[in-house]
């Protein structure tokens, strides 16, 4: 029996100061009718009272994650990767019946979704790759008819540099790295080339947003992420093309990147690519700076580039020292100003629960242990994690879940690295609470509010591309892919670390 002493016994409910009073009160002043069993009636009062606090407790989610946490099991992997297979086919199935060909299906209105004016097949190429690990032959090669049909970026619309390149870029280029097909490899091309211009900046840092045929770009206020989030696809692409302008190009919005970052090493959350002014100096590991930190040490290791080990190393230090915040709760990452180190906030979500894999990938697996403990504990409080918790207090700041790949990451990292089944454990309760809650009749839905359980109509194409491979992957027995042979772009596409 496998026990989880960071957190096990803090899921207990305990009753709050308030309670005990009335408790007090009560029995202090019944005490005698009760030892008698003179006064029934109080004794039955005390009992109810009891079960309505108890009662509350579990309504709250806080039974769910005690009993999750002392409940360990023997878990069945491939049992485990065949259920996951077949919910990626369930879902697959209300996208291809009800939006084939657009870039997403909304789940609870059955229609279909395009982002821009014309569809990118976010969704096809984004759940390619999955497909070909979980041997699903014929849906992926409907998928790839599909793209190799329909997919042209010629069109005159504004797209948003990062989100198209992490998804339809990295999709793309690990469609040919495991398919081979060479058209998948010159789409990544084309529409390289088109994303390319972004870069055309007076500081060499992208805009947010490129028109795909004209070139004409938009958006100077930019985030890290959205500035040094392209080195994994664009070093993939010269090393397929031999043309080194890809990796050079989001090399030099790197280290311009990293040339703003504090005295202190903290990299700020805002920044104007045109001036290469900072906007706004809150450092921390969420949404906006996560996937810059998650390249370099990528970047370092794919590419075997020095220039990024040695960015990251500070970085990284910095990043454990100002950030990371011990609470009786646990290890968390909070808010800081990146000039003088001083907590800003306590806000911690699903998108930062990547961290614990980059902590593992760097070798840290103390503090990734620690953290995907965290990160467990937030999923299991309301039985799927929030968007955003206020780690000081336990109380959730934003109750969505958009059905969010991060934990299941992390505890696929940490497994690969550390054999230890309590990740499997992890997995099969997230993973059979997603199934409960975020399930519909023909798909799956994002939860409006993870305390209520309340759906909203949207299904985003990385739920495809990595909630569910990343499930699989953890449960997953057959060497389709070797973990440490791989590097995953922000978007879970492998691609061939030789
Ligand atoms: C994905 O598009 C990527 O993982 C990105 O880096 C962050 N957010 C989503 C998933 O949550």
């Amino acid at each position: 029996m496998k026990s989880y002493p960071e957190y096990s016994n803090k899921t207990r409910y305990k009753i709050n100061p308030i309670q005990y009073a009335v408790i007090y009160i009560f029995l202090s002043s019944h005490f005698k009718k009760i030892v008698n069993m003179k006064n029934f009636k109080c004794f039955s009062v005390l009992v109810i009272l009891l079960s309505v606090f108890t009662f509350k407790a579990s309504a709250q989610g806080v039974e769910t994650a005690m009993e999750v946490t002392d409940k360990s099991q023997t878990v069945n992997k491939k049992e485990m990767a065949d259920m996951v297979r077949a919910e990626f086919l369930h879902a697959w199935k209300g996208y291809k019946t009800y939006a084939w060909g657009y870039d997403a299906l909304q789940p609870l209105s059955k229609k279909p979704h395009n982002w821009y004016k014309k569809s990118l097949l976010m969704t096809p190429v984004d759940a390619f790759d999955t497909m070909i690990l979980m041997d699903l032959t014929e849906e992926a090669g409907e998928a790839r008819e599909l793209i190799f049909k329909n997919l042209d970026f010629d069109v005159d619309m504004d797209v948003q540099n990062f989100e198209v390149s992490i998804r339809v870029l990295g999709g793309l280029l690990s469609a040919f790295e495991l398919d081979g097909d060479r058209r998948f490899l010159s789409l990544a091309e084309d529409l390289a080339n088109r994303l390319m211009k972004s870069f055309n900046s007076p500081t060499g840092m992208p805009y947010r947003y490129v028109n795909l045929k004209t070139g004409a770009t938009s958006g100077p206020v930019s985030n890290p992420a959205e500035i040094g989030t392209y080195l994994i696809e664009y070093g993939t692409l010269s090393k397929h093309t031999g043309n080194p302008v890809y990796y050079q190009t989001a090399m030099k919005a790197m280290t311009a990147l990293y040339a703003l970052r504090s005295p202190l090493n903290l990299t700020a959350e805002g920044i104007n690519v045109e001036t290469g002014k900072v906007t706004n100096p809150i450092s921390h590991i969420s949404g906006g700076i996560d996937s810059y930190l998650e390249y370099m040490l990528k970047g370092s290791i794919l590419f075997n580039d020095k220039q990024l080990s040695s960015m990251w190393t500070p970085t990284i230090d910095a990043v454990n020292k100002y950030l990371a915040d011990k609470t009786p709760e646990g290890l968390w990452y909070g808010q800081v100003d990146m000039n003088k180190g001083k907590r800003t906030g306590t806000s911690y979500g699903s998108l930062d629960a990547f961290f614990a894999a980059t902590l593992a990938m760097n070798n840290d697996l103390e503090r990734a242990a620690a953290l995907q403990n965290s990160n467990y504990r937030m999923w299991m409080l309301n039985g799927v994690e929030p968007e955003q918790l206020n780690y000081s207090t336990m109380k959730v700041e934003n109750a969505s879940y958009i059905l969010r790949p991060e934990n299941f990451e992390s505890a696929y990292y940490l497994y690969q690295y550390t054999q230890d089944e309590r990740y499997l454990d992890m997995g099969k309760n997230m993973f059979d609470n997603l199934v409960t809650f975020c399930r519909t009749d023909e798909a799956y839905a994002s939860l409006k509010d993870v305390q209520t359980k309340e759906k909203q109509d949207s299904m985003e194409s990385f739920f495809f591309a990595e909630t569910l491979k990343y499930a699989f992957l953890l449960f997953d027995e057959s060497d389709k892919l070797n973990f440490h042979k791989v590097i995953f772009n922000t978007e879970a596409h492998p691609y061939r670390r030789d």
